[in-house]
């Protein structure tokens, strides 16, 4: 079946450039291989020339007012990728390596695990090139205030929900929000992530790391084993990588690493989480600073790790966490962990891990989750988020985390029997893809061709 070539083609001249868009289809694309062969339906519908369009893609530009009066112009996106199981739904990310490319493979990402949460939600993502490091909190509201001024007409509680992702955090979620309201004069549920006491939903900072956590315990538990007791590395500083080491003390392990742009702290008594905090969530400082509170960690800066990879990927651990950027998991990484002893990773990010990296796990057999399984919990946080606006109600703490644990395990149980039912039993990239897909396929045939 030459259908994989023959996409991947048609997209590099279509789409020119999009390196990370064409790895993240390759990998779908390759997983429902024997779903396809067995079922004739997909390809006479034409779904996957279909599924990689998006359904719409705004681009457009923000200019702002920095704190010298200086006007300032960024690139601001918002992908709207298929519609097809619910309204559009995913993150906004800020950061300076943002392009079309990268949207574009997170709006794709975001279609699958949402269909795989098992919740009414389609895909979409967003976000632009402004850097939010060194800027004022002035600089920062007047920045999410210009882009909320034309991303406004595109959204809405039914039509296209976004969010928070790298660099969008409570404060920028707050701000948009704000200008949301101002320009519409509607108090709807159009952003997730929102504040507590203005229609956000408890759990929801916790919710992605916690999920990945959860979702590492079921696949451990699968095969009668468990994190509790275990040694586990955790790339990143941020929302998800801070839940997930709070949440791996709460299950009985010891994370010993976390890691930012700039370097990696290893603190093999355990990271000290209240103090990551603090640097992180609080002052908004590099990782360096935990030295100033904990001499004998080891502080490893990126300039002076010359290997290819990452230096957090290298010290013996059981379990490892990904959750800072896409492909910061390399091929050496991969090897390096499962020299180690690593026996189970689950993806906080989105494609933390390169496709030679996700292969070399796949042929050693460990527990794999792979992004769009393991970090669904944010999303389908967001989701619990919505469901309480629409409703006007609020649940207690328990109650979202006891349904973010319900959807966990839902998610594990739709990929696993999934691949055990095209006879790769251990293979969840090709079980969530196959899932995901069947979900989203199944439903854009009984729509037509619209
Ligand atoms: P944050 O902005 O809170 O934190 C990102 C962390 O990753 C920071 O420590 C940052 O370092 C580091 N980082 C970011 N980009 C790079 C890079 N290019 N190189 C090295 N380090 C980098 O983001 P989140 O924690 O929200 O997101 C982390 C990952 O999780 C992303 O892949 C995101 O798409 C994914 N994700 C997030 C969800 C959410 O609910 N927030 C849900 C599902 C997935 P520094 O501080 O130095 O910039
Ligand atoms: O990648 C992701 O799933 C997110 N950044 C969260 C999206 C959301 O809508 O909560």
């Amino acid at each position: 079946m030459p259908y994989v070539q023959e996409t991947l083609n048609r997209l590099q001249k279509s789409s020119p450039g999009q390196t990370e868009f064409y790895q993240a289809a390759e990998e779908v694309l390759e997983s429902i291989r024997p779903l396809l062969e067995a079922d004739r339906r997909y390809l006479d519908a034409n779904i996957i020339e279909r599924l990689v369009e998006p359904e719409r893609q705004i681009i457009f530009r923000v200019t702002w007012l920095d704190d010298k009066g200086k006007i300032q112009v960024n690139k601001g996106f918002r992908i709207q990728f298929n519609s097809a199981i619910g309204p559009y739904k995913g993150g906004l990310r800020f950061h300076p390596s943002v392009n079309a490319s990268i949207i574009k493979f997170l709006g794709f990402e975001q279609t699958f695990k949402n269909s795989l949460t098992g919740l009414a939600i389609g895909g979409g993502k967003g976000g632009s090139d402004f850097n939010p490091k060194g800027r004022s909190s002035a600089e920062i509201m007047r920045f999410c205030q210009a882009f909320m001024c034309e991303l406004y007409r595109h959204i809405g509680a039914t039509i296209d929900v976004p969010a928070g992702d790298i660099g969008v955090g409570a404060r920028e979620v707050g701000y948009m929000y704000g200008q949301y309201k101002r320009l519409t004069g509607s108090y709807e549920g159009v952003f997730t992530g929102k504040g507590i006491n203005w229609g956000g939903s408890l759990v929801r900072t916790e919710a992605t790391g916690y999920g990945a956590v959860y979702f590492a315990e079921n696949m451990l538990n699968s095969i009668n084993n468990s994190l509790d007791g275990k040694t586990c590395l955790v790339s990143g500083a941020g929302n998800v990588a801070i839940y997930t080491i709070e949440k791996l003390y709460q299950v009985g392990a010891k994370p010993v690493t976390c890691s930012d742009s700039q370097g990696t702290i290893y603190h093999p008594e355990g990271i000290d989480l209240a103090l990551l905090k603090d640097l992180k969530e609080v002052q908004g400082v590099s990782l360096v600073d935990y030295l100033k509170t904990h001499p004998k960690a080891q502080y490893i800066a990126v300039a002076d790790y010359p290997q290819d990879g990452q230096a957090v990927w290298r010290f013996p651990a059981q379990a490892a966490f990904p959750s800072a950027t896409q492909n910061e998991l390399t091929e050496a990484d991969a090897k390096a962990l499962l020299a180690n002893g690593v026996i189970c990773i689950s993806e906080g990010a989105n494609m933390p891990s390169t496709a030679k990296a996700i292969d070399l796990f796949i042929a050693a057999k460990i527990a794999y989750g792979p992004g769009k399984a393991a970090n669904a919990g944010g999303v389908a946080t967001s989701q619990l988020e919505m469901a309480q606006n629409a409703s006007m109600t609020y649940w207690d703490f328990e109650e979202v985390d006891r349904r973010l644990h319900c959807i966990m395990q839902g998610i594990f149980d739709r990929s696993s029997e999934t691949a055990k039912e095209f006879n790769e039993p251990t293979n969840l990239v090709l079980g969530s893809n196959i899932a995901a897909f069947r979900k989203i396929a199944d439903a854009m045939i009984q729509q037509g061709a619209v």
